[in-house]
């Protein structure tokens, strides 16, 4: 792309333009090389200026109804004035070819709405099930003009950490009657949570579901803040009646005030630009070091060695890692 063409797509996104947004969105998640140069002119540009939503992730075990939720907050969201980009990550589309096209028919009110950009990604390569671009896309949906983003994220493993690391606020849903442990949460997801909400609290399934709100404030209750100022608090919602959807946005807002009052939203967000460094560095030696041709013979050299007992996996990988590191010089 020539820079006059970067600067067009610059331009056109600060507009506001969701077509511009979608492509700008393709070219941070490309894994081509040719296009990383691309992606880098056009972040530059737009980072400084980005900044000015409040992100919020949502994650849960598939089917707690993240989507829907999203959706009736989102919605809930635009008749406030608010402008709602999704991202939605699939951590199973390396698997099953992904829910992506389900994912964009459940929120289908949302995505038409013009004040609402949805965009589900599918996960390339990386294990955590984050696709790569989705921290660079919030900055862009930020820059056309979006300002309250949600992120989705299927709870398995460390797809909720990736997007904790990413966001100003992690909103954990449940599903009501089950104890945390049929509900497969991780304490230190728990800990994470700035709030937590019990969906499906309607017919049949809502006393249960005043039942696990009050089980998860006790518990909640019991474990140290993690933000000064905020007590978690639980709510009990259904995505799909909309009963306490406007309750929990504002739940969500007066967050967004009191962490940016706090200043504990600048606090969280230089720990992750720092922390999303050191993770790039972490993840790119592993693709450059497994991705070296040159190295294949000589680490099966090196590991019949230490497999014959002649050597120590420890001086086998450092002088691997030597050979890895010298030839990027
Ligand atoms: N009764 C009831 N059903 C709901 C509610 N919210 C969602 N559902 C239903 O639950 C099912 C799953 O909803 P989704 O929103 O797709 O759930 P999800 O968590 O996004 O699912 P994955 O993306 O596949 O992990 C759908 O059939 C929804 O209609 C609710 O508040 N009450
Ligand atoms: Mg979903």
């Amino acid at each position: 792309m020539t820079a006059g063409r970067v600067d067009d797509l610059v331009e056109a996104l600060m507009g506001g333009d969701r077509r511009a947004l979608a492509k700008s969105i393709t070219l941070v998640e490309s894994r081509r090389v040719e296009d990383r140069e691309d992606a880098e002119a056009v972040l530059s540009r737009v980072m400084p200026l980005a900044g000015g939503a409040l992100r919020v992730g949502i994650t849960g075990v598939p089917g707690v109804g993240k989507s829907t939720l999203i959706e009736a907050l989102g919605n809930a969201a635009i008749d406030c004035g608010h402008r709602v980009a999704v991202l939605s990550v699939d951590p199973s589309s390396t698997i099953s070819g992904g829910s992506i096209l389900g994912d964009k028919t459940r929120m289908v009110t949302l995505s038409h709405q013009p004040q609402a950009f949805v965009r589900p990604s599918p996960t390339v390569g990386r294990a955590g099930g984050v696709a790569p671009g989705t921290r660079e896309a919030i900055y862009l949906c930020e820059v056309a003009g979006f300002d309250f983003i949600m992120v989705e994220t299927v709870g398995v493993g460390q797809s909720e950490l990736h997007v904790a690391s990413m966001t100003d606020m992690f909103v954990l849903l449940l599903l009501p009657g089950a104890g945390d442990e049929l509900q497969g949460i991780k304490r230190g997801v728990m800990e994470l949570a700035d709030l937590v909400a019990v969906n499906k609290c309607d017919g049949e399934l809502a006393a249960a579901g005043q039942r696990t709100v009050a089980e998860f404030a006790q518990a909640l209750r019991l474990m140290p803040r993690h933000t000064i100022d905020w007590a978690v608090p639980v709510v009990g919602v259904s995505a799909l009646t909309s009963e306490g959807i406007e309750g929990m946005l504002e739940t969500i807002m007066r967050f967004g005030a009191c962490v940016l009052a706090s200043g504990a939203h600048r606090e969280r967000r230089n720990d992750q630009a720092r922390k999303w460094l050191w993770e790039e560095i972490r993840q790119g030696l592993l693709e450059r070091f497994f991705c070296d041709p040159a190295l294949e013979t000589r680490a099966k050299t090196i590991e019949e060695k230490v497999v014959a007992g002649n050597l120590s996996g420890a001086a086998g990988a450092s002088r691997l890692l030597d050979s890895s590191l010298k030839k990027q010089h």
